[in-house]
């Protein structure tokens, strides 16, 4: 059976091109990755919300391998946290390089991840690496990087502060959230507040000519 065509709903931007994108320029050039959090509630709708924006990425054949577990509970998290402290203090002592070491000072990082218990909710983007039913998916990373971009970004839209958290291997999070096989943890993304009195490194973004070629 042929899926239907319909006609697109073009989205129009309220102002012209280069101003819309000025100003959505200015709101995600204001993100930055956060390590310490409030434990300021974030209602469960604002994380659906999120979470269905991230849901709109473009996908390999539209099979759409992702989900999103969203975790809030206490006793979850702290399993996490514990969890994946482990594997960090494996990564610091024994995997990293001395460059990844040194090129990690400025960001300050440890094995300890405190943050991840006062953070109101962490979520977990697992890659689909078969369909629920068993089916093949395509182009499995590209599709589930997408939508977790437009997560941090829905997120960053609604105030919220976001880490993009690799522990390496992360199967535990497979066992601790009760998840199936053909489920990848992709990556670990706490979300809330930032604290107040947050503080970030001073770093600066690639100009335009460095990171942009056009050929015209
Ligand atoms: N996963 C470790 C180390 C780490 C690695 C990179 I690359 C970063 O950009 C930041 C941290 C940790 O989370 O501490």
């Amino acid at each position: 059976m042929k899926t239907p065509q319909i006609p697109l709903k073009a989205y129009t931007p309220p102002h012209d091109a280069l101003d819309a994108v000025s100003r959505f320029h200015e709101i995600v050039s204001q993100r930055r990755t956060v390590r310490q959090f409030s434990d300021r509630a974030v209602p469960r709708e604002v994380i659906e919300r999120v979470i269905l924006a991230a849901g709109t990425a473009p996908s390999g054949a539209h099979k759409q391998p992702w989900r999103f577990i969203a975790v809030s509970n206490s006793e979850i998290k702290h399993r996490i946290r514990m969890a994946a402290e482990e594997v960090e203090r494996d990564f610091y002592a024994n995997k990293a390089s001395e460059r990844w070491l040194k090129d990690l000072e400025v960001f300050e990082t440890t094995p300890d991840k405190a943050y991840m218990d006062s953070v109101p909710w962490l979520v977990i983007v697992m890659a689909l690496r078969t369909t629920d039913d068993g089916g093949q998916v395509y182009y499995l990373n590209e599709s589930v990087g997408i939508a977790t971009g437009l997560l941090l970004t829905a997120a960053h839209h609604a105030g919220l502060a976001t880490l993009t958290h690799t522990p390496s291997p992360m199967n535990f999070l497979r066992e601790v959230l009760g998840r199936p096989e053909h489920e990848r943890p992709y990556m670990v993304i706490p979300m809330g507040y930032p604290a107040e009195d947050c503080t970030v490194p001073d770093l600066q973004r690639k100009a335009l000519d460095e990171i942009a070629v056009f050929i015209e």
